[in-house]
């Protein structure tokens, strides 16, 4: 059974092959994404054994999504496929230094139909950490109770929980978000935001007093994931913060960042690292996913990262 069970939306991917806006674009890259989706990839590159629960169409694209979790050994037990459904999508544009943006075209699909009885119950106690997002809850509110159910499925069986905002302001508004993503925050152990969604949902702007918005809601671990400059882990049954820098790279495209430091962190987390540890590798895990373009390509698998750990060990003595 699979170690990490993650629940949202799957997109396919078009990226723009050339900087600039989607007006001008002449050609697209086919990929991935969906931030669950290459959460649970991630962790399954890093070594852990995952498994994702949504719903795609029949449609060529869901089938693709299919084959996709399929040749990544991602378990799809939990995958509904739904007749005449028509697969979410979005396009990237890019504009320099990794920054991007996104539009989508999901509206009304299969997965924004995700509801409570989606997610099996012994499935999640089964698990030992569920990943949910803020984008799941975002897309649809019977997506919402879905997550909110895994949520609590996974409290009442000792299933760790793990949590990103994920704040996407085109799916939500700021006074919704705030609303869901906080009462979340309360019920999740491992809280993973990003420092700017973190200003917009606390209304702090330091990263201290961002981080400390967070953490005093309860969860015992909270990673605010700041970009180049690293990352903050609160550790807070121990009262401990502590700055882990970034890993140096040439990054052209951050699609996916994010999500690869949540899959690689839950992983190694399983595997019985320290919160650390697991921070120092997923912070390299992430930072190679922003060196190609697209959101799972570029996840790198668990040998790259240990090789960038040891390369900067040694580069420390
Ligand atoms: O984190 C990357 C995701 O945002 C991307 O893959 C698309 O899931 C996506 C979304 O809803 O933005």
């Amino acid at each position: 059974h699979p170690q990490v069970l993650a629940l949202g939306e799957p997109l396919l991917e078009f990226n723009a092959s050339s900087e600039g806006p989607l007006t001008h674009a002449a050609d697209f890259q086919v990929g991935y994404g969906g931030d669950t989706s290459n959460m649970a990839i991630a962790a399954r590159r890093s070594g852990a054994r995952a498994g994702y629960l949504t719903r795609v169409g029949d449609d060529a694209f869901g089938r693709r999504l299919l084959d996709l979790w399929q040749a990544e050994g991602v378990d799809t037990a939990g995958v509904t496929q739904e007749a005449g459904g028509r697969t979410g999508i979005y396009f990237v544009s890019r504009h320099g230094r990794g920054a991007h943006t996104f539009a989508y075209y999901r509206d009304g699909s299969p997965a924004s139909r995700l509801s409570p009885s989606d997610v099996p119950a012994s499935a999640v106690a089964a698990a030992d950490l569920l990943h949910v997002s803020g984008i799941t809850q975002a897309i649809s509110s019977s997506a919402c109770d879905a997550a909110f159910h895994a949520v609590a499925t996974a409290r009442r069986y000792g299933t760790l929980v793990s949590y990103d905002p994920n704040h996407r302001p085109a799916l939500w508004s700021p006074d919704r978000a705030r609303g869901i993503v906080m009462r979340t925050v309360e019920l999740a152990d491992l809280v993973l935001p990003s420092l700017e969604e973190g200003r917009t949902l606390t209304g702090e702007s330091d990263p201290e007093r961002v981080l400390d918005a967070f953490a005093r809601r309860g969860p015992s671990l909270v990673v605010l994931k700041m970009g180049e400059a690293g990352v903050l882990v609160a550790e807070t049954a121990h009262g401990r913060t502590t700055h882990v820098p970034a890993h140096p790279v040439r990054a052209v495209d951050a699609t996916g960042a994010g999500d690869t430091f949540d899959g690689a962190f839950a992983a190694r987390l399983l595997a019985g690292a320290t919160p650390l540890e697991a921070a120092r590798y997923a912070v390299i895990a992430a930072a190679l996913t922003t060196t190609g373009f697209g959101a799972v390509d570029p996840i790198p698998h668990r040998g790259t990262v240990a090789e960038n750990l040891e390369t900067q060990h040694r580069g420390e003595d």
